[in-house]
């Protein structure tokens, strides 16, 4: 038998054959233009057309620490979201949540959405001294909206960021976690300085060398927030002799601005946890909701954007280089201080993410994040056949 089907694929047209010849399909090269393959690779082919939302197998999971300033702007409260609903569609694995502003409720609001999404047991994490705390409009009233799961009162109950990092990297298997900032790099900071614990016997650095497979993150260049916001630690972590051992890629600020989502989370119920984010964000459904989505592609391309996932042809990459860090400069003005720059480099291990003009399609991506965001929490959706969703522990 011979069945040829075609699938549109982020700009371009993937053609299966199926023919009774035995060929290897590798999805990795989804983008290449043809495959030929037996009637056993047909559920293959057929998985590959009909979604690329099937579930992947556990262990084709993005491992994600997702590193959050869940504080000032509302586009973390998004990008949790959407990477707790890439878990649920069995695309990512989140191994921990930790935030880098030390907000009193910015751990806590990430409990409350933890476990709006049928997920107490992620570790989480925070920073506790920092000279960053910009306030938030949201994660108060999330934090004492919505059930919370740790039992904790204040930032003072919540473990201690670095080492709840370094104990879920003991953990895992070499080379399998990708490393997602959305915030200022203070913990990336701090983790490559971290010396050895009860967990394992490797300073920050090795153990970052050992685990971690790629830093990606959202940052831009010039004076974008999170890598001047604290620009010490952006030096340390990319521009100085004991900097991140691993690839990095920072989603860069023209990105976010560019896809544009809010508008329709008015359409969830009130009670949904991220439509009241937003509302208390923006001060009611009244206003124009629209928001640019700077963390949500992040998290998005660090999950989709590898190892031919759909995402990875909507951007090009900068680089290889490397990024330079200002800390130097005392910008009142922007009320920061600091400067980033990219130097080219063909041996360096840092790229900056790009549109790529022929497939980028800020609509699409757009309505791809729409999805990921108003989503359904697990258990939550009428008639899930998951059942209801556990109470969380008094
Ligand atoms: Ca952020």
């Amino acid at each position: 038998m011979r069945l040829q089907l075609k699938r549109e694929l982020a700009g371009k047209v993937l053609v299966v054959h199926v023919s009774d010849r035995l060929t290897e399909v590798d999805p990795r090269n989804w983008t290449t233009e043809n495959y030929e393959l037996n009637l056993s690779g047909m559920i293959a082919a057929v998985a590959i057309l009909v979604g690329l939302a099937l579930p992947t197998q556990a262990q084709d999971r993005v491992n994600v620490i997702l590193d959050t300033d869940m504080a000032s702007d509302v586009d973390d409260a998004g990008a949790l979201v959407t990477l707790l609903n890439l878990e649920d569609l069995g695309e990512a694995n989140i191994l921990a949540v930790g935030v880098s502003m030390p907000h009193n409720w910015s751990a806590l609001c990430v409990d409350a959405i933890t476990t709006y999404y049928g997920r107490p047991d992620i570790p989480i994490g925070t920073v506790k001294d920092s000279v960053l705390d910009h306030g938030s409009r949201y994660a108060e009233g999330i934090a004492t909206e919505f059930p919370r799961s740790r039992g904790w009162n204040s930032i003072d109950d919540v473990p201690e960021v670095i080492g709840v990092y370094r104990e879920v990297l003991a953990q895992q298997p070499d080379n399998r976690v990708t490393f997602v900032t959305i915030g200022p790099l203070t913990n990336a900071a701090e983790l490559l300085k971290s010396g050895p614990c009860q967990h394992i016997n490797l300073n920050g650095r090795d153990l970052v060398a050992q685990k971690v497979i790629r830093w990606v993150g959202m940052g831009g260049n010039h004076r974008e927030f999170n890598m001047t916001g604290d620009a010490p630690a952006s030096k340390y972590a990319l521009d100085s002799p004991n900097k991140w051992p691993t690839p990095v890629l920072m989603s860069g600020h023209g990105i976010g601005t560019n896809i544009r989502t809010g508008e329709r989370l008015k359409d969830l119920p009130e009670d949904n946890v991220l439509r009241r984010a937003w509302s208390l964000y923006k001060g009611g459904a009244g206003n124009d909701w629209t928001h640019p989505n700077y963390d949500q592609a992040a998290v998005h391309y660090a999950v989709r954007g590898f190892d031919g996932g759909p995402a990875e042809n909507y951007y090009e990459l900068i680089g290889p280089g490397w990024f330079r860090i200002d800390d130097s400069e005392d910008d009142s003005r922007h009320g920061y201080v600091g400067y980033t720059g990219f130097r080219l480099d063909p041996n360096g291990l840092h790229r900056m993410k790009n549109q790529n003009p022929d497939t980028f399609n800020q609509d699409m991506i757009a309505s791809e994040l729409y999805e990921l965001m108003k989503r359904n929490p697990y258990g939550k959706e009428p008639g899930d056949p998951r059942g209801p969703l556990a109470a969380p522990p008094d």
